[in-house]
């Protein structure tokens, strides 16, 4: 076992230094191998291994990945981390942010108080006050004008006991169908898309298809700064013997386009043109035969409808349509045909860009056309973005119903009335779960006149923020957040939560393993586990179930992961072999389904050609991909009698906001390496704020020479919506295309006070089947404000490379820099 031990990594850029190094030393390996373990860490300044008094068993929470982890502790506080070698997700490998985010943890401004609004200030009170004030609203409004008043709006960040809880009692106690997650921006579409293929949500892949696949495809998903330990997995697949091949799908030069670049395939299509590019590679595998045809007779339906569908996409058209070289898409299809095992991974390039869930299917369908499902490196990853979005939708504080049931099948609801112990006309299934955007339209016009945030900061994070910022004025607004966030500055009642580290409970990350994670220290202040929040209100409602019982019938994280476990048996993600102390016993993280059958958890989904899409069975009877209109039973059993994978085609559309003389830029948004979302944590962490301190806007050297750009001007970027400023860096950027990140909040400017969050410029505008918002796709201007003072903001270590000469590389915090401000 080898060990990377970044002891303080502030200085330089030497071996240790993560901020300049983000995947670490290359630990190589073969097709079929075992990926070997490598053990990160990093340590407070002046804190040895001794000083450590306990290491604390969790997982990160500041990306999808689920990299297990230990939390060190000493004298009542965090101190460091480290990486857990025997886990079968990371094998001890951590990235820049698990190495050095949960330092915001111990940030002196946390909430540590609850705070309501008197005479139009936020003011610090008990918790009996605001709590008081929370449960008189909802009883008033239930009164007055039932539940349908009432909204809940929450995360992929809490744990899974927080969301079921959530779930119950949304849906159940109150009985609104006002509920969903930031899951909505993240990875509806995922879902979505395993809804229209398989019927049911639930991941097919295993990250161990990483190391014996012999072709890596990432669609839309910049692996290398999002999920940086699986990009490491890949890269040292890459540097071992018999290297898997990349084929990579972005308009930016990301690290995963220059792997792809030797040996593989880049294509930068433009924005908003996933479904043509995918037609035509599906065209090119069917003209060649690339196709199993014995698997898609024996395991799935439309294969007709998808034929000749796609016969009409030849790679030339598409080469007009998407602006890549008829022939580079020649190049993927043959490498994507000729692929003994195949894994794909889709992400937000993908999902939030136009007809997401359309082109998100098409990659499912590239996989079962050539039988590459559920075997040792044939899978797909329909990735989730953030950590525990995977519980939200699988317990339903999303809307979805809680076990991957049917909102349409009454016996799904009334099997899910029986676990609660409720009546099951008390659960609002008439209609399909209300969506988040659809949500903010009720709050707007009044209907909903409670909203409950938790643990999500719509301020920043919803699209057209000058329009959201008046919409969250409206509602009784109640914001459970851990810091004083863009949100909570607007809200009612702003409960204190506790975090990560400060509380017990579990999450699963995107290949279904499940983790646990203790709690390690106490809490700052008064702040409480949002578990714990939820519960007191649910106590203080006085909600009973049907035999009189308190509701939720369970106190803290192990019933509510009991009830939860039980509430899953015959359901897809059946957890029934799990439990806390199960999870604490073992060395590694453990794979659902985990039952009496399977006892160990479960690698793959669908080796077996069995799919959970039985009429009776599925979670979903679909949409049309084109239209989002719903499916109903009859249709569906119509479609699917035999419960096989289904092949759905879809036809191109061009965006909506089309590229006009006035806005002649596609305008995309999305990340960097160094933060997480709106910067609550990273913003607060020296070494990561160092490394990204303020917004850019990235634009390719062709399109900066016509403007008359240099790297570091200022510029201003506008679209139909609104204008940010922003630092020009001249980037690796296909021509025609602008790239802003959407970290950055709109008031906390560093220097000279401007707009910019990202969110001021994007669209009101969704998919039709996942209601997912396009953050990808939009008309934008760039002009030229003044010149520059220094090089953009922006890290030179990743997708945001400097084409220019004279850039300092990026490298880990100094002394100086130490200092972080938001
Ligand atoms: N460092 C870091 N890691 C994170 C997060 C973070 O904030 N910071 N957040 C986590 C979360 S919640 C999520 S959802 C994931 C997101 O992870 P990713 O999806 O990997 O990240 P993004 O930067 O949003 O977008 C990925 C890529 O999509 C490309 N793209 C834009 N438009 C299109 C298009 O029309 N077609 C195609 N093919 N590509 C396009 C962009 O150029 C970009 O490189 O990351 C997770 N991990
Ligand atoms: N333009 C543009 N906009 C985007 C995107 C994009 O690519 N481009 N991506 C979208 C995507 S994929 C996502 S996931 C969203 C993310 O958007 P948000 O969810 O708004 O972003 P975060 O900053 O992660 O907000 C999480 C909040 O939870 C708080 N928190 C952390 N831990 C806890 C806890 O244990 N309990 C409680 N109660 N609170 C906690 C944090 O302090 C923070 O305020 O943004 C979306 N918006
Ligand atoms: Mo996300």
């Amino acid at each position: 076992m080898r060990v990377d031990a970044t002891s303080a990594g502030l200085s330089g850029t030497s071996g240790s230094d993560r901020i300049a190094r983000p995947w670490g030393d290359r630990t190589p390996y073969g097709p079929g191998d075992e990926w070997p373990a490598r053990t990160d860490v990093f340590l407070a300044d002046g804190i040895g291994a001794d000083d450590v008094e306990r290491w604390v068993r969790t997982a990160s929470v500041l990306h999808s990945n689920g990299d297990a982890m230990d939390i060190a502790v000493a004298g009542g506080r965090i101190v460091g981390v480290r990486g857990r070698a025997e886990d079968r997700v990371n094998r001890g490998r951590l990235g820049p942010k698990d190495l050095y985010g949960w330092q915001a943890n111990n940030s002196p401004d946390r909430l540590r108080r609850p705070l309501v609004r008197e005479g139009g200030r936020l003011v610090e009170t008990d918790w009996d006050t605001a709590m008081a004030r929370v449960v008189s609203r909802t009883r008033e409004l239930l009164d007055a004008r039932g539940p349908s008043a009432i909204g809940f709006y929450t995360s992929g960040q809490l744990f899974l006991e927080e969301y079921y809880t959530l779930a119950a009692i949304g849906h159940g106690a109150i009985g609104t169908n006002h509920m969903d997650g930031n899951t909505r921006l993240c990875t509806a579409s995922a879902a979505a898309a395993l809804k229209e293929t398989f019927a049911c949500d639930g991941q097919p892949g295993s990250y161990t298809d990483v190391d014996h696949a012999d072709v890596i495809a990432l669609f839309g998903h910049n692996a290398a700064e999002t999920q940086s330990v699986l990009w490491s997995r890949i890269l040292d697949r890459l540097a071992g013997p018999q290297p898997p091949r990349i084929v990579c799908v972005d308009p930016r030069g990301t690290p995963v386009a220059q792997a792809a670049r030797s040996g593989g395939v880049h294509l930068a299509p433009l924005p908003g043109t996933n479904v043509a590019l995918m037609n035509a590679l599906l065209h090119q595998i069917i003209a060649n035969d690339w196709v199993d045809q014995e698997y898609v007779d024996a395991h799935t339906v439309g294969y007709a409808e998808l034929r000749d569908r796609v016969a009409q996409c030849p790679p030339e058209w598409a080469a007009q349509v998407c602006r890549v070289p008829a022939e580079d898409i020649r190049a993927a299809a043959r490498v994507l045909g000729t692929a003994e095992r195949l894994l794909s991974t889709v992400l937000q390039g993908v999902y939030q860009s136009h007809q997401a869930s359309a082109a998100a299917v098409q990659v499912n369908n590239l996989h079962l056309i050539q039988g590459m499902l559920g075997r040792p490196g044939c899978g797909i990853l329909q990735m989730n973005g953030q950590p525990t979005a995977q519980n939200t939708r699988e317990c339903g504080a999303d809307g979805d119903m809680s076990g991957f049931r049917n909102w349409s099948n009454g016996a799904h609801v009334t099997d899910l009335a029986r676990h609660w112990n409720l009546d099951p006309f008390q659960i609002p299934h008439m209609s399909p779960p209300t969506h988040a955007m659809q949500i903010f339209r009720n709050v707007e016009q009044g209907t909903i006149a409670l909203l409950w945030v938790s643990g999500t900061n719509p301020a920043v994070s919803l699209p057209e923020l000058p329009r959201i910022r008046s919409v969250l004025a409206r509602p009784f607004l109640v914001v459970q957040d851990i810091f004083l966030t863009e949100t909570a500055e607007l809200a009612d009642v702003v409960l204190p939560a506790a975090t990560w580290g400060e509380k017990t409970g579990c999450f699963t990350n995107v290949d279904r393993t499940v983790h646990l994670s203790d709690k390690a220290v106490e809490p700052p202040g008064e702040a409480r586990p949002d578990l714990d929040i939820f519960l007191d209100f649910a106590r203080r409602m006085d909600f009973r179930d049907r035999g009189g019982l308190p509701f939720p019938q369970w106190h803290d994280a192990e019933s509510a992961f009991d009830a939860w476990a039980a509430s899953t048996e015959t359901r897809p993600c059946d957890y029934t072999g799990l439990s806390h102390a199960r999870l604490r016993a073992a060395p590694s993280g453990i794979q659902w389904p985990c039952n009496a059958e399977h006892p160990d958890g479960t690698e793959r989904l669908y080796g077996d050609g069995r799919f959970f899409s039985h009429p009776d069975e599925c979670e979903s009877y679909g949409r049309d991909l084109v239209t989002g209109a719903p499916l109903d039973l009859t249709e569906y059993r119509a479609l699917n009698p035999d419960a096989k994978a289904i092949l759905k085609a879809a036809e191109y559309l061009p965006p909506h906001e089309p590229i006009v003389d006035e806005y002649p830029f596609a305008l995309i948004t999305g990340r960097t390496l160094y933060h997480f979302h709106t910067r609550t944590k990273t913003g607060r962490t020296p070494q990561l704020q160092a490394a990204a301190p303020d917004v850019w806007v990235e634009c390719s050297r062709a399109d900066a020479a016509r403007l008359g750009l240099d790297e570091g001007d200022l510029a201003e970027v506008s679209t139909a919506r609104g204008s940010i400023r922003a630092r020009a860096r001249i980037g690796g950027i296909r021509d025609g295309v602008l790239f802003v990140p959407f970290h950055y909040g709109y008031w906390d400017t560093t220097d000279d006070a401007h707009d910019r969050a990202a969110n001021e410029l994007t669209p009101t505008d969704w998919d039709p089947v996942s209601k997912q918002p396009l953050f990808k796709t939009a008309a934008a201007r760039i002009t030229r404000v003044s010149p520059a003072t220094g090089p953009a903001p922006a890290p030179t270590t990743a997708a945001s490379y400097p084409v220019t000469a004279g850039v300092p590389p990026t490298a880990g915090a100094t002394a100086e820099t130490r200092g972080a401000r938001r």
